[in-house]
């Protein structure tokens, strides 16, 4: 199961207990203080792992407390610092801190409602390579620190403080140049087969695409891209319809998205209003993002028709594309790395008319 929104308690572990010891020698009855100091309790540390690609190891352990530091001891020994608790997190993991959750959760930790109120603690994305989440408390003095002039056998140490808490939201944000959107069947998982060497599964049917997916494309000089293929959206997805637009949110941070679209449907132009649609009213910029339509499956005769006509119109940001045949694809290359490279501007109005205008042919 693929899991990108977890919520987690996690605790640095305590400092532990200075010692109250005195030195006990044959020749020393009265010897001095000696306690020793507690040792730092551990860290909880978010380090990024490239290997993982969800967060499906933290749903199952939401609690996640890093040990205690050890008592101090005699003869000014101090205790052993508690090991730091390590948690990996793939790339692009943002993390926000629960403004109300209680010190400690129940056994089970829902996920917050969306607009339960979240502090943004850490993006964990290069060059971000390490995060303290919870420091550690600091380990007790032991009473050897105590003695003075005033006081040369203090019977008090200093008890170590508590290690930090808290309750997190982790939520996975892929991290793609390219967003891959568009409605089930469109040939999403088909185009990043074609573009990368991501090996999606692609089949004739709504929903195949459970999970998202990320696939690098490279150009011989060095040029490299990745683009996400996501589950597809469909009408009323922001409402929760199919598998809903959550997913969505793995194309947030690309820099360019591309709207796709099956030609040979009955309307390809209402698909386009559509996923606009469902972009504007997911929110968070990315019906502003830059995109490029891609036309696909010109192979289809209907499709066929409806390409020919679009090439009479200027498409400037419309692509057309066979994902099965190959066919346009080295076009839809070469128009990737114009457009990112460029840093592009959008200009959605002639290709949205220039469908438009097919549309109504
Ligand atoms: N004829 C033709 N069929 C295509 C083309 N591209 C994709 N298909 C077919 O369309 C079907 C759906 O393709 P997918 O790539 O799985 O579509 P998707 O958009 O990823 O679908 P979901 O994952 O369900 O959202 C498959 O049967 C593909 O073989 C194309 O260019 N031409
Ligand atoms: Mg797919």
């Amino acid at each position: 199961m693929f899991v990108d929104r977890v919520r987690i308690f996690a605790k640095a572990g305590d400092g532990g207990r200075g010692c109250v010891s005195f030195r006990r020698a044959p020749h020393e009855p009265r010897g001095g203080p000696d306690g020793g100091d507690g040792g730092k309790g551990g860290d909880v540390v978010l380090v990024l792992d490239p290997h993982r690609d969800d967060l499906s190891h933290l749903l199952l352990s939401p609690h996640q407390i890093a040990p205690n530091g050890r008592p101090g001891m005699g003869a000014t020994k101090a205790g052993r610092k508690g090991p730091d608790l390590v948690l990996p997190v793939p790339p692009g993991t943002v993390v926000s801190r629960i403004r109300s959750a209680p010190e400690r959760g129940s056994k089970l930790l829902p996920l917050p409602a969306h607009d339960a109120e979240l502090d943004r603690v850490v993006d964990m994305a290069p060059p971000i390579e390490r995060f303290v989440l919870c420091r550690g408390g600091r380990g007790g003095w032991g009473n050897w620190h105590f003695r003075g002039p005033r006081n040369q056998a203090p019977r008090h140490a200093d008890p170590g403080r508590p290690g930090e808490s808290g309750q997190f939201v982790l939520e996975l944000k892929l991290l793609a140049d390219v967003g891959l959107v568009g409605f089930p069947n469109a040939g999403k998982s088909s185009l990043l087969r074609r573009l990368t060497s991501a090996e999606p599964k692609v089949a004739d049917y709504p929903f195949t695409t459970l999970a998202p997916m990320v696939g690098v494309l490279e150009w011989p000089d060095g040029f490299r891209l990745t683009v996400a293929d996501i589950p597809g959206l469909i009408r009323d997805a922001h409402l929760g319809k199919g598998l809903g637009d959550e997913f969505l949110r793995h194309v947030e941070r690309c820099r360019l998205l591309l709207m796709v679209l099956d030609l040979s449907g009955a309307k390809p132009m209402d698909d386009f209003l559509l996923l606009r649609r469902e972009l504007e009213s997911y929110g968070r910029g990315l019906s502003e993002r830059p995109f490029l339509i891609v036309g696909n499956k010109t192979d289809l005769p209907r499709a066929r028709r409806a390409a020919v006509r679009s090439t009479r119109a200027d498409g400037s940001n419309l692509v057309l594309v066979s994902a099965l045949t190959g066919e346009g694809i080295t076009e839809l290359i070469s128009a990737l790395r114009k457009e990112l490279t460029r840093n592009p501007r959008q200009a959605p109005c002639a290709a949205a008319a220039s469908l438009s205008a097919q549309d109504s042919e």
